[in-house]
């Protein structure tokens, strides 16, 4: 069993929020279906401050920090992925969403391990099944070097 924390990251600041993360929620339920423990952090609805953030990221261990969405949080999740890796060690780093249609920006600009392409429910799914069984960032397929096409190759065992 993985500990995983999903997290939907502010859009649209000058709006109030409204839009629930649907995406997230369902990826939500199939890794809790598949035995997984899952936590949502909805900052888009919540909208922290970062030093509360920190704070909440370094709260507990989990095996897998996951968040994405549409290309307009790339700033956010640069800064967010960064705490996320600092708070979290140990942590696989996973980008999803929109945002992952740029998977070499992302890989090569951000901590995150591995991006997931599509629809994330089936390929979180085998990412938090490798990370409960002792996840070490080193082993993900060229994670510490070579060609981030490589990096997100890797997430996409299953495509849409
Ligand atoms: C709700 C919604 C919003 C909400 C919230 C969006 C959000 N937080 O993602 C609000 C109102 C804020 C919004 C705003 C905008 N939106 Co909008 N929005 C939608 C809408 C109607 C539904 C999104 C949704 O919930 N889908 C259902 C879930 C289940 O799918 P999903 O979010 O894609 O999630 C799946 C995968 O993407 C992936 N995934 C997603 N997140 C993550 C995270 C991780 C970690 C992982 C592993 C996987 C993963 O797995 C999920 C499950 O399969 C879509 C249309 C649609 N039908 O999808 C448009 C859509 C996403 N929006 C769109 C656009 C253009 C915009 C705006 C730019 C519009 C505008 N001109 O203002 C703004 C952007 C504002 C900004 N500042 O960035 C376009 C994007 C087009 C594109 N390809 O770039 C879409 C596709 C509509 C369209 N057809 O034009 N939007």
């Amino acid at each position: 069993m993985a500990s995983v924390l999903l997290v939907n990251p502010p859009i649209r600041l000058k709006a109030p929020p409204a839009a629930l993360p649907f995406g997230l929620a369902t990826i939500a339920a199939v890794l809790r279906d598949a035995g997984h423990q899952v936590e949502v952090l909805d900052l888009n609805g919540l909208r922290l401050g970062f030093d509360e953030v920190r704070r909440r990221l370094a709260d507990r261990r989990y095996d897998i920090v996951a968040a994405g969405g549409l290309i307009t949080t790339y700033r956010y999740l640069k800064q967010f992925l960064a705490a996320a890796r600092q708070a979290q060690p140990g942590a696989m780093i996973v980008a999803g969403g929109g945002l992952c249609a740029e998977a070499e920006v992302v890989l090569d600009h951000t901590p995150a391990d591995v991006c997931v392409l599509g629809e994330g429910e089936r390929t979180m799914a085998e990412l938090a099944d490798q990370a409960g069984a002792g996840f070490d960032p080193a082993a993900v397929p060229d994670a510490t070097g070579s060609t981030s096409e490589s990096r997100a190759a890797a997430s996409g065992s299953w495509t849409p």
